[in-house]
């Protein structure tokens, strides 16, 4: 066994939040040796050569005797429960009071001296993160924005050293080992099955994602989603709902003939005025509201970023339309429930003539919820990648399917059966890793392939 040594801290892993880490516990300097659990891995050179002199430790952690490390910080890709991990996970540091192992945001809280927004949920974090950061600059905070989403939490610290306000996108990984989150704002946005393969099951994964609340001053909850509700008390709390609001609550109802996003009963905005569409683009612009509101941003500024907003790549993004097909690029639907969002934005109107191109790594979810929506406007689904067969089980004798090899496939068959009018929706439910590096790379390579596409056919045109 090789002993770390006494007092120094451990940093597992050296991915984008493993770096971001080190590079914060230099500018502290505060002693520190890494280790990644993979044989080689990615860009161990370059870590090297920037960081001369740090030891480093690749494979198992169960070769390393831990037992005089001050501090772990694991990465989120990381179980802390994991060998070699578990039994200090569940001892405290007497230094911090906090538990041995903790995460890149443990540290960002200790560091951080301005307040934080915090954002998690199954889905539309990203979104969400982003407009409220659109809204702060309109409103004239200065802003860092980053996390799970973009740049490192940490990484913020250095970049934006007079940040009037950090918003973060936190995933339940980096929840997992947050000890005290302590935001000016916390909101959970929605639960639906994801990462049952880290979380055990959706007990768990919510207990991660509940953690965002501890110590907030104000939360944002989802008023059709109990699950978002915290546990236990919270400051000031504000939600919102797809349903009339009740009290003083954020929600949608009609004021003049138009769908309204409206807090209580005064209307705010047109949903016809804003560029974002779906019914869950609605309630994600009613959450940054809500939030925003909470943080004192001012109506005016607020109202002026959502209208600007246009939504973010990948996320049913329309690509092109050939031939009277629309072909949309929903590649960040890696979950069963934000696929059925994109099916329900986008298949509902189209009475039939959905096709859907989907599968990868299901990460332990059921596919079962998507049998019904499909069946009501599905002309076909296509399935590719690791988890196809999984998803042709649940889907099996509601709606047509195929199974073939992969993406490119699956593209070409929809090319080949689409009419005009169709709409060619690539909303995986799934991640991504079995066949491309990310949900960005599956996402380019769909875009590349239809503008490809379009090209050769305005080309014989
Ligand atoms: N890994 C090992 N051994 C190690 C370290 C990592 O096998 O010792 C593997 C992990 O199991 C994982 C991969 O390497 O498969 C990356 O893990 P990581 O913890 O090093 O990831 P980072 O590069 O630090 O990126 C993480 C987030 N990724 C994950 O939580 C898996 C990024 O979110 C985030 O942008 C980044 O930190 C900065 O904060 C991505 C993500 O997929 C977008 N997040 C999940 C999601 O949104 O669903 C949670
Ligand atoms: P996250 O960062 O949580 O993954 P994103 O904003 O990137 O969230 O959106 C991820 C996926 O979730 C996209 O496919 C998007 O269409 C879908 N989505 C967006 N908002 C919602 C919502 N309110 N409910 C369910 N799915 C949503």
């Amino acid at each position: 066994m090789v002993r770390v040594a006494k007092g120094v801290t451990l940093v597992v892993g050296l991915g984008l939040s493993g770096r971001a880490i080190c590079r914060h516990l230099s500018r502290l300097n505060v002693p520190y040796v890494v280790a990644d659990t993979r044989a080689e891995p990615p860009g161990l050179d370059d870590f090297r050569a920037a960081h001369p002199g740090v030891e480093i430790h690749c494979g198992s952690l169960t070769a390393l005797d831990l037992q005089d490390v001050e501090e772990v910080v694991v990465s989120p890709g990381l179980d802390p429960r994991m060998p070699g991990l578990k039994s200090l996970a569940e001892q405290i540091n007497p230094r911090t009071g906090e538990p041995r192992v903790v995460g890149e945001i443990a540290l960002f809280v200790r560091a951080a001296n301005a307040p934080i927004a915090a954002i998690t949920g199954s889905n539309a974090k990203s979104t969400v993160t982003t407009l409220l950061g659109e809204m702060a600059a309109a409103a004239g905070v200065n802003a860092a924005v980053g996390g799970n989403l973009g740049t490192p939490a940490l990484d913020l610290l250095a970049s934006h050293p007079h940040a009037g306000l950090y918003i973060l996108e936190l995933s339940s990984f980096q929840l997992e080992t947050t000890p005290h989150l302590g935001a000016s704002c916390a909101a959970f946005l929605n639960l639906s099955e994801d990462h049952l393969d880290r979380h055990g099951d959706m007990q768990g994964y919510r207990t991660a994602k509940q953690r965002i609340f501890i110590g907030a001053q104000h939360a944002v909850v989802n008023a059709d989603d109990a699950l978002t509700w915290p546990e236990h008390s919270v400051g000031q709390l504000a939600s919102f709902s797809h349903r009339p609001p009740v009290n003083d609550e954020w929600g949608l109802a009609y004021d003049n003939g138009k769908l309204m996003l409206m807090q209580g009963t005064k209307p705010w905005i047109a949903v016809d005025e804003l560029t974002i569409t779906g019914q869950h683009n609605y309630a994600n612009a009613l959450a940054t509201l809500a939030m925003g509101q909470a943080l004192g941003f001012a109506e005016a500024p607020m109202c002026s970023a959502l209208l600007a907003f246009k939504g973010l790549a990948h996320r049913s993004e329309v690509i092109a339309r050939i031939n009277g097909v629309t072909w949309v690029n929903d590649t960040k639907g890696t979950n069963v429930g934000a696929t059925l969002a994109a099916i329900n934005g986008i298949g509902a109107s189209l009475d039939g003539r959905l096709i859907l191109l989907a599968g990868g790594v299901g990460k332990g979810a059921d596919f079962t919820p998507l049998a019904k929506p499909l069946n009501a406007c599905a002309r076909l689904v296509l399935l590719f990648g690791l988890d196809a067969p999984r998803l042709a089980e649940a889907l099996k004798g509601h709606v047509a399917i195929q199974q073939v090899d992969d993406m490119t496939q699956a593209m070409q068959a929809a090319f080949e059966i689409a009419q005009p009018g169709d709409c060619v929706l690539l909303s995986p439910a799934c991640a991504s890793l079995d066949q491309f590096a990310n949900y960005q790379e599956r996402g380019e390579v769909f875009r590349r392939w239809v503008q490809q596409l379009a090209h050769s056919i305005e080309g014989e045109a």
